[in-house]
């Protein structure tokens, strides 16, 4: 833990307007350290360590992210939109460099305005879900043409034939003495059935018949920020936006949104997939991203509302054997109940797959 007097010194080595108040926590993510940093002028900002065992190259990562944010604002700014400061992130120059982030070599840092008056959710309503959607469409219908080249930050993040290795080496090493218990052991089972399945994107995207695009590939529905009125007002937590399949951006959302409970919630029989928030989510999706998905992408929606449940479930699995060392956990059993939790979540929506296709096929 840093001291705020910590805090401020590193957050003071950034090009800030007014001078320092306070640092304090903010947030919950599971990989990044995230803080406030209160001015006594106007403005206030966003500053956080960025977990370097896990994102290794910081410079290749802040550069994706300007590329995106510059992007993003050119096309907002030629659409007409006012308030664009709120609309898309934009993150502060360390002093006397154009440089986003500041290092000394063992911690990475970095400060973004904090966008007042936005609110982000744990769960969204159908109303809610709907423009959530159409929001994470018109990021990646906005990101269509970059012209920039974006680098994995890291590399295959999404790739479950990479995910499923990583199980099975995590299975092997049993580094947490975790293997033996029947109900581990059920779970492995369970999970290698679908191993082949579930690898189907990889094996489009080697016959050619799977474009990557620029995804966001983390839209868990806490990383969107909706005014006091409920509007979107842009993604937030781009430390992944890079080169991945658009079943990220779709699946990754309803894996959090559409279950009925948190992703940990150790009460299994509460989790399931719930159809009403895949409904208006796949029609604001499918509202904004109608104009550049291509067939194969559109029918493998419900797919990916299948896969990734089952991807977080291995990540999670893997994280439980290896002894957690990278998802942050509160209690010792917290990554086997986010991987029973998950595992329930992707049993549910594999009984709704034809459901799913039906309603895609009708938008
Ligand atoms: C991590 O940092 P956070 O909490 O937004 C993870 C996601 C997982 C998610 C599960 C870089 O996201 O991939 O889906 O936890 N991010 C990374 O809650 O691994
Ligand atoms: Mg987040």
């Amino acid at each position: 833990m840093k001291t705020q007097q910590e805090l401020r010194d590193i957050a003071s080595n950034f090009d800030l307007k007014g001078k320092i108040l306070s640092v304090n926590p903010l947030g919950n993510g599971l990989i990044n350290d995230t803080f406030k940093i209160e001015t006594d002028g106007a403005e206030a900002y966003v500053l956080q360590r960025i977990n370097n065992s896990i994102f290794r190259d910081v410079p290749l990562l802040q550069h994706n992210i300007e590329a995106v944010t510059r992007h993003i604002r050119g096309k907002l700014s030629a659409a007409g939109e006012t308030d664009i400061d709120r609309k898309v992130l934009h993150f502060i120059p360390r002093k006397g460099s154009d440089e986003t982030w500041w290092t000394n070599e063992n911690e990475w840092w970095r400060v973004s305005a904090f966008i007042a008056g936005a609110r982000t959710y744990e769960t969204v309503d159908p109303e809610y879900s709907y423009y959530a959607g159409k929001a994470f469409g018109r990021f990646e219908a906005m990101l269509a043409d970059i012209p920039d080249t974006l680098g994995e930050t890291i590399p295959d993040f999404h790739n479950m034939e990479l995910r499923a290795r990583q199980l099975r080496e995590a299975m092997d090493a049993d580094k947490a003495g975790r293997m033996a218990g029947p109900e581990v052991q059920a779970m492995v089972k369970n999970i290698l059935q679908y191993e082949h399945e579930m690898c189907k994107a990889e094996r489009m995207h080697r016959e050619g018949k799977l474009p990557k695009r620029v995804c966001h590939c983390d839209t868990k529905v806490n990383n969107m920020l909706f005014d006091s009125d409920g509007n979107v007002l842009c993604v937030i937590d781009l430390d992944t936006v890079m080169p991945s399949f658009v079943f990220s951006d779709f699946g990754d959302f309803l894996r959090t949104a559409a279950n009925f409970v948190a992703e940990d919630d150790p009460h299994t029989e509460k989790v399931g997939f719930n159809m009403e928030i895949f409904r208006s989510f796949s029609k604001g999706y499918i509202d904004s991203a109608r104009g550049f998905l291509t067939p194969a992408e559109r029918e493998n929606l419900p797919y990916a509302a299948c896969l990734f449940p089952y991807m977080q479930c291995v990540r999670f699995f893997a994280d439980y054997l290896n002894g957690d060392t990278y998802f942050r956990v509160k209690y010792p059993a917290h990554n086997w109940d986010r991987t029973r939790n998950q595992w329930a979540l992707f049993q549910s929506a594999l009984a709704h797959e034809k459901e799913m296709a039906e309603w895609i096929a009708s938008l």
